[in-house]
């Protein structure tokens, strides 16, 4: 399944390795998006295909649903769900209390109500994703279509009065086109560079008319299973 990998894929490989131990037969299980929880699609599908593990898996996103249909994990909705046993995700920051931005894949709305509809979370990251503060990585923020640039012009002023150093917007695009997201919106990304209070942030954006959902998770998740390029993995 892995032939040579680079460093870089290598600690997701075994990050999403690890992360599979903490799934038990016949549990319902949050698939996340990405390409490190791709690795994990693949490492539960061939733990069904060749040790008969019975799961059934939420994917978060279109895409990852046609892999783990492709892998052979058994697809429902979280509906059908009702409730999961563990999501394992990947994000695109964490820091030391397990906070997280996530969104860069596009995915954050269903991310996040899967996430928190989970007894337990556990993200899955290579090393490069850890910060002391977050906000290096752009900001998403899930906003309907219509009014979206007036929805922008509130989250510019909003901004303004917190605490954060950039402040710059721009709407994530997809050629020429507004990128659109599995459930028809748009994202907005913010460059902050540094979020000095994520969890005044996070409340004060999804207050915004137009804001669908902000790529903050704060107190969701549970576990980091964190993979270098050497293919040590820590558990946190
Ligand atoms: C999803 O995929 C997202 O929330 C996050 O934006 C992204 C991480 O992607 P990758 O694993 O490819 O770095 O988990």
């Amino acid at each position: 399944m892995t032939g040579e990998l680079s460093p870089i894929d290598k600690a997701k490989f075994v990050a999403a390795k690890r992360a599979a131990e903490f799934v038990e037969d016949g549990m319902r299980v949050g698939l996340g998006t990405g390409s490190t929880a791709a690795w994990l699609v693949r490492c539960l599908g061939e733990m069904v295909r060749e040790d008969g593990l019975r799961i059934r898996g939420v994917p978060t996103s279109t895409r990852t649903g046609q892999l783990a249909r492709e892998a052979g994990i058994e697809v429902i909705t979280l509906d059908e769900a009702r409730w999961l046993d563990v999501t394992i995700d990947g994000a695109d920051e964490f820091d030391s209390d397990l906070n997280l931005i996530k969104g860069g894949g596009g995915a954050l709305l269903q991310e996040k109500i899967v996430a928190t509809a989970s007894d337990q979370m556990v993200v899955i990251a290579d090393a490069g994703k850890e910060v002391g503060t977050l906000g290096a990585f752009a900001l998403p923020v899930e906003v309907i279509p219509f009014g979206a640039s007036c929805t922008r012009t509130l989250i510019e002023e909003t901004l303004v009065s917190m605490d954060v150093l950039g402040r710059q917007v721009s709407l994530r695009m997809n050629g020429d086109a507004p990128f659109m997201t599995d459930e028809g919106n748009h994202i907005l990304d913010l460059h902050l560079k540094r979020i000095g209070n994520v969890r005044q942030l996070s409340l004060v954006l999804n207050q915004i008319p137009g804001v669908v959902e902000n790529g903050l998770f704060i107190d969701i998740c549970d576990t980091v299973v964190i993979g270098y390029g050497d293919g040590r993995v820590e558990v946190r």
